[in-house]
């Protein structure tokens, strides 16, 4: 079908499944139901082709030999650049930072902005619905430098607190980090709105485009983002894929976080000059492969089109939640579906998330249960842990339905 007849006609899901081999795998005697998304995505048949046929034509490393492997190869790894900066909005490909994906890029940015600028009396603004790695990394920072840490807190329905935001981003805050979707309540957040509420003030945007990215159509000239963070093998790539936008001239005037080959335009015994953007922020042998890969993935869901991404998603988390609620759930997260994305977290009745996870693996259904990462979270909304159903282009109804019948042997199970 051509890309447009199928915009127009949302997403054929069932020929998309087609498209995945592991989905034809079994658990036991069960068909697998994948519902954990949010954790990592499952490889259309195109990644896995782009990342072998890497390995078995082009394989050498890059930007380095004069011959026609290295050449090509550093064509693939360019090309893949020029991709997932288009695929975002980027209109330079050389903002466009590659590395393993979100965490390694908020290290990447807590280290080389934030060390760099930020001091004691300053003010790092985060939200209570941050994943660890939106924290820890500015924990890191705030302790090198003698800034200080505030934090926006969530509503009772899952939002950002957007009432304390004015008294909270002041002419002391220097970043302001956020994510654009939870992974634990699905929350997505108003990024637009936050950009400029942070450049109000004199404060840089850092998005956590971790969940957001692979799930919602992102402009960044439309966000107006400082930075925004990619994590690859959550929109169909490679593990260890991704990396993170920022403009340039906050590319140019920060460090860079890992020092090596590459990264370098001269090395003295002293001191060392960088290279220009973006290779500063590319020591060592990178991920060639699995960003070529990724390239096959943008490629694949821009073939869907993120507004059929979004409007699927849109559609599966309504039915689940309904479903779910219906069946005694409770959903810990927002439940109108227009403010948040396909990352469904509930506490089952009076059954351990652990325990339902477990029952639904025997009936071959992958959740994840847990904390997610998000223990700020869990204390808000006093849970120790929740149950997590994450959907992406490729689940259908059916397998929600098979997620609440199962949901009903853990009742019988462990129920009280
Ligand atoms: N930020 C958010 C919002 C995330 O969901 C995750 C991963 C990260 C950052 C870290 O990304 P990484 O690609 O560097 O690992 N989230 C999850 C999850 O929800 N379950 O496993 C990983």
């Amino acid at each position: 079908m051509a890309v447009t007849e199928q915009r127009k006609a949302g997403l054929d899901v069932e020929r998309i499944r087609a498209d995945f081999p592991i989905l034809s795998r079994t658990v036991g005697d069960k068909p697998l139901v994948y519902l954990d998304s949010a954790a990592t995505s499952q490889k259309p048949r195109a990644v896995i082709d782009a990342e072998r046929e890497f390995y078995e034509r082009h394989n050498a490393n890059v930007h380095r030999g004069i011959y026609m492997l290295s050449e090509e190869a550093t064509e693939l790894y360019e090309e893949a650049r020029v991709k997932l900066a288009s695929f975002i909005g980027a209109t330079d490909p050389a903002t466009v930072i590659f590395n393993r994906g979100t965490t390694e890029s908020i290290n990447a940015i807590a280290h080389g902005w934030g060390r760099k600028f930020l001091k004691e009396g300053d003010e790092i603004l985060l939200t209570d619905m941050e994943h660890h790695s939106n924290i820890v990394p500015w924990q890191l920072a705030a302790r090198a430098t003698g800034a200080t840490l505030r934090y926006l807190p969530i509503t009772d329905d899952g939002l950002i607190d957007l009432s304390t935001l004015e008294s909270s981003l002041t002419d002391r805050t220097k970043v302001f980090a956020v994510t654009g979707m939870s992974n634990s309540l699905g929350t997505l957040t108003p990024v637009h709105l936050l950009a400029d509420a942070a450049h109000a003030v004199g404060a840089v945007l850092v998005v956590d485009g971790a969940q957001l990215v692979p799930h919602v159509p992102v402009d960044v000239r439309v966000l107006d983002c400082d930075f925004l963070t990619i994590s690859g093998h959550k929109m169909l790539g490679p593990t260890a894929s991704g990396g993170f936008y920022a403009k340039r001239e906050l590319l140019e005037e920060m460090d860079p976080f890992i020092g090596g080959g590459h990264m370098i335009h001269e090395v003295y015994r002293e001191y060392s000059t960088w290279n220009d953007v973006p290779g500063k922020f590319e020591g060592g042998t990178m991920n060639i492969a699995q960003e070529v890969g990724l390239a096959a993935a943008v490629d694949y869901l821009q073939a869907l089109g993120m507004q059929n991404v979004r409007a699927h998603e849109e559609e599966i988390a309504a039915y689940a939640i309904e479903r779910l609620q219906d069946a005694g759930a409770r959903i810990v997260g927002p439940v109108d579906v227009s403010k948040r994305g396909g990352a469904v977290s509930f506490v089952y009745r009076d059954v351990h998330p652990h325990d339902v996870a477990t029952v639904l693996n025997e009936e071959g259904i992958a959740v994840r249960a847990g904390h997610h990462c998000n223990q700020l979270v869990m204390r808000r909304f006093n849970v120790a842990a929740t149950t997590r159903a994450s959907f992406y282009v490729y689940n259908t109804r059916r397998e929600v339905d098979a997620l609440v019948n199962a949901l009903g042997k853990a009742d019988d199970v462990f129920g009280a």
